[in-house]
């Protein structure tokens, strides 16, 4: 998508603070940071938001999730916790319309959310 700023990040034509790549996802730092540690967990394939997804796409979601997983892991957070979050359309707060898993870490966080 010409427009899309995560699409332009994943084609590196914007630069981001890579985290991990996968032929799948890429995961990169939040350049607007809402806990110390916020990753983006995002598709290599432009979907634009969680109503767009189907039936086919069950795995890229199950992979996500243990995308995060394993960052979790890897940044020594696992235990401590972490909050996973899929923001659909503007009444969610989604503002990038392309598909990513917010992963948050290293601040309370309180239940339910504002
Ligand atoms: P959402 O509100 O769920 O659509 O989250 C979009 C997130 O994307 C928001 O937390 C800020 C982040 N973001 C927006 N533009 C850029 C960018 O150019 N680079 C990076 N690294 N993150 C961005």
């Amino acid at each position: 998508m010409d427009d899309c700023i995560f699409c332009k990040i994943l084609e590196k034509k914007i630069p981001s603070q890579r985290v991990v790549e996968t032929p799948e996802f890429v995961a990169f730092k939040d350049v607007n940071p809402q806990a110390p540690n916020h990753i983006l967990i995002v598709p290599r394939r432009h979907i634009p938001t969680v109503n767009d997804l189907t039936e086919g796409d069950k795995i890229l979601i199950g992979e996500m999730v243990l995308q995060a997983q394993s960052i979790a892991k890897d940044l020594g957070i696992s235990e401590e916790g972490y909050r996973l979050v899929l923001n659909c359309n503007r009444g969610a707060g989604q503002t990038v319309f392309h598909l990513h898993l917010h992963l948050l870490a290293g601040r309370p966080f309180s239940w339910p959310p504002g």
